[in-house]
């Protein structure tokens, strides 16, 4: 472990932080765990090495073009078979996914960097992958229908405006013939702002050929005036509110967890992670230790796709639907979806970061610093705790956890990804959503008024429904959801495993007894195949979903098992028939359950852009495959459908939603019964 000092530079030097920064500084320096880019497990991350030996393997096989641009290079996960019975010390072969872009024509190739040779080599046809945003800005600026656009909105200094092209997912626009990649392009003003988000100039759009970089369409419904900026704050921080007296948190001895050859061990638990491009951080590997011997929990857990849909009858804004993690990746030169931590807002300032290693649209790699923490923390909450009437006296025990923290930035949100083990055997999932809300330009300045038509109709019955709710005057932040899949391969205390889902249900009592006639009782079913797996949070039909292994009992006889058990969360509003939701699919059910394929990573396909829907989680179970007593994997949906405040603006307060992986019938007693009386 080495100190990094990096961090100061991330401290304002205002004199009324000052005292306090040097507090901190004394108190609890944060460290960066020196992980060297190098590989000791098959499931690591790919190394700067071996992303020059995918580069030079193509190029020696002449597949680099002058304007060749590297979609995405991705580790092709080893099968898990051999993973599990690889031993440190034996060799193990490295492969790598890539999907490459020249003059239009998309190839995917597999690389085996561990012998040096191109494994594979074909064109995509029939999928679509994203193609390159860049060098739109001079192709609307010169169509004379944007510039007379332009124009009577009174917008002439065309140095302030900026266009941009989005590709569209598909939606069926008339334009989306087959194998065309079309986007959709708008302008915004920057006349008196700071941030481009409140800057869209309304009413106008194009629909743009990406390839040919031709303009299809343009529609103009009228200029809405430009809104004054709101989004000035003080980037420095403001001064305390009076009163206010300095908490200060260090761990000034260093961090008790550990890591040795990329495995993390903390307290009971051990696992690896690697930081994905596509989904960000991935973790292997977990294992819980239970009386000297390590029990395996999950192979392996990540994000597997995000899905925000608008919610707006404007016809561009009805085209905002997102698969953010399929689609953001593999822009050409966006570099993956985690983006940089800062210490002492993000993560605490005693905390150890990690960098990643990530891929320019030419192929070549790069170190990005501090992609993710790691931290411990104490809550002040307690773990247990009873007052006890016949002593009158008080017992209890504080807990302390362990975070894994990134967070990835998808344009104008920002969302933080945990992992947090706790010491009750538990992780806690959370998806904390921040930054900043996707607006747009409105004549309304209030809303108790009449709407104008950009925020309200009538439906069918003649009741007015709203479309989007003023943040400010004449900025309507539009509704819409996001959908997060977490692909979660359980194993508990062993590959094969089943799902009991554990319904609770209404039981009469006889007629005869007397008092109460009705109570509830536990329904254990077993639920056979993958086309039975599909359950959502109820609160009328309450369950438990447990992943079990029926092969391995406790000291009471029961087969061991974690539970997923859901926060707060929803699914999909939309019908199925809908062009969004046939590619989302996963967002209609809380929780999927499949057999283990390796081919199934992704829960929207690998290449979502220009899908229907064909590779996709739905889909895959229409196979209806055995899950009992097998190698499955778990699909959580978590959901929130967002109706924007006041509040979320200019900049959103994070709103987290979690899920927890819960020990049930896994462990002998509560294991945080003789835990010390100090965090
Ligand atoms: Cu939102």
């Amino acid at each position: 472990m080495r100190v990094c000092l990096t961090w100061r530079s991330s401290v304002s030097s205002r004199s009324r932080v000052c005292i306090f920064a040097v507090l901190l500084f004394v108190f609890a320096l944060p460290t960066c765990i020196a992980l060297q880019p190098e590989v000791h497990h098959p499931l690591d991350s790919l190394t700067p090495e071996e992303y020059w030996k995918v580069y030079r393997v193509l190029s020696d096989a002449g597949k680099l073009a002058e304007k060749t641009q590297f979609s995405s290079i991705l580790l092709q996960e080893p099968p898990k078979a051999e993973v599990l019975a690889w031993k440190p010390g034996k060799p193990f072969v490295r492969k790598v996914d890539v999907v490459l872009l020249t003059e239009g024509k998309a190839y995917a190739a597999v690389v085996d960097v561990s012998a040096g040779k191109l494994e594979s080599w074909a064109e995509l046809t029939k999928e679509q992958t994203p193609a390159s945003l860049s060098g739109f800005d001079d192709v609307l600026k010169k169509d004379p229908r944007v510039l007379a656009a332009l124009k009577s909105r009174g917008i002439t200094d065309l140095r302030l405006v900026n266009c941009e092209v989005i590709q569209a997912d598909f939606v069926d626009l008339p334009e989306q013939t087959e194998g065309r990649r079309i986007g959709w392009g708008v302008c915004d003003y920057t006349a008196n702002t700071l941030y481009a988000w409140d800057d869209d100039i309304a009413g106008m759009y194009v629909v743009v050929d990406m390839d040919t970089k031709k303009i299809l369409r343009f529609s103009d419904s009228g200029a809405v005036p430009m809104h004054p900026t709101t989004s000035i704050y003080d980037a420095d921080g403001g001064p305390p509110a009076p009163g206010t007296r300095p908490i200060v948190t260090s761990q000034p001895e260093g961090p008790s967890f550990t890591i040795k050859d990329g495995e993390v061990s903390w307290q009971n638990w051990h696992f690896r992670f690697r930081l994905d491009p596509r989904i960000g951080p991935v973790l292997n590997l977990v294992t819980y230790e239970d009386a000297g011997k390590r029990r395996s929990v999950l192979y392996e857990g990540s994000l597997s796709e995000i899905y925000v849909p608008y919610q707006d009858p404007d016809e561009i804004w009805k085209a905002h639907v997102f698969l953010d993690a399929g689609l953001s990746f593999a822009i050409p030169g966006s570099s993956g979806i985690l983006k940089p931590l800062q210490a002492g807002v993000d993560c605490p300032v005693y905390a150890s970061f990690f960098s990643g290693t990530f891929y320019r649209g030419d192929g070549t790699p790069y170190v990005r610093p501090r992609l993710a923490c790691m931290f411990e923390r104490v809550s002040g909450d307690p773990v247990w705790r009873h007052w006890e009437y016949s002593t009158a006296a008080i017992s209890g025990r504080p807990t302390r956890e362990l975070v894994f923290r990134t967070v990835a930035n998808l344009s104008n949100y920002d969302y933080v990804f945990d992992w947090r083990f706790e010491q009750d055997a538990s992780i806690v999932v959370g998806v904390g959503a921040t930054g900043i809300l996707a607006v747009k330009a409105v004549k309304d300045q209030r809303m108790d008024g009449p709407l104008s038509e950009a925020m309200a109709a009538k439906d069918p019955d003649g009741h007015e429904v709203q479309f989007g709710q003023l943040v400010a005057p004449g900025i309507s932040a539009v509704d819409h959801d996001h959908f997060f899949s977490f692909r979660l391969d359980l194993d508990v205390d062993g590959v094969n495993n089943s799902l009991m889902v554990d319904k609770l249900v209404p039981y009469k009592l006889p007629d005869s007894a007397p008092g109460r006639h009705w109570i509830w009782a536990m329904k254990p079913e077993m639920v056979k195949t993958e086309g039975d797996a599909q359950f959502d949070v109820s609160v009328e039909h309450p369950a438990m979903w447990r992943f079990s292994n029926e092969g391995v009992k406790n000291a009471l006889g029961q087969p061991t098992s974690f539970a997923i058990m859901p926060g707060e969360t929803g699914i999909s509003l939309l019908p199925p028939r809908e062009w969004p939701q046939r590619r989302a699919g996963f967002s209609e059910h809380n929780l999927w359950v499949t057999p283990y394929d390796p081919t199934e990573r992704y829960a929207s396909g690998v290449y979502v852009v220009g899908s229907k829907g064909e590779d996709s989680l739905p889909q895959w179970v229409k196979q209806n495959r055995n899950i009992m007593n097998t190698d499955i994997v778990a699909w959580y949906t978590m959901g929130f459908h967002h109706v924007p405040r006041p509040e979320d603006w200019p900049q959103m307060p994070i709103m987290w939603h979690t899920f927890t992986l819960l020990p049930f019938q896994f462990l002998p007693k509560n294991p945080t019964m003789d835990l010390p009386l100090v965090p």
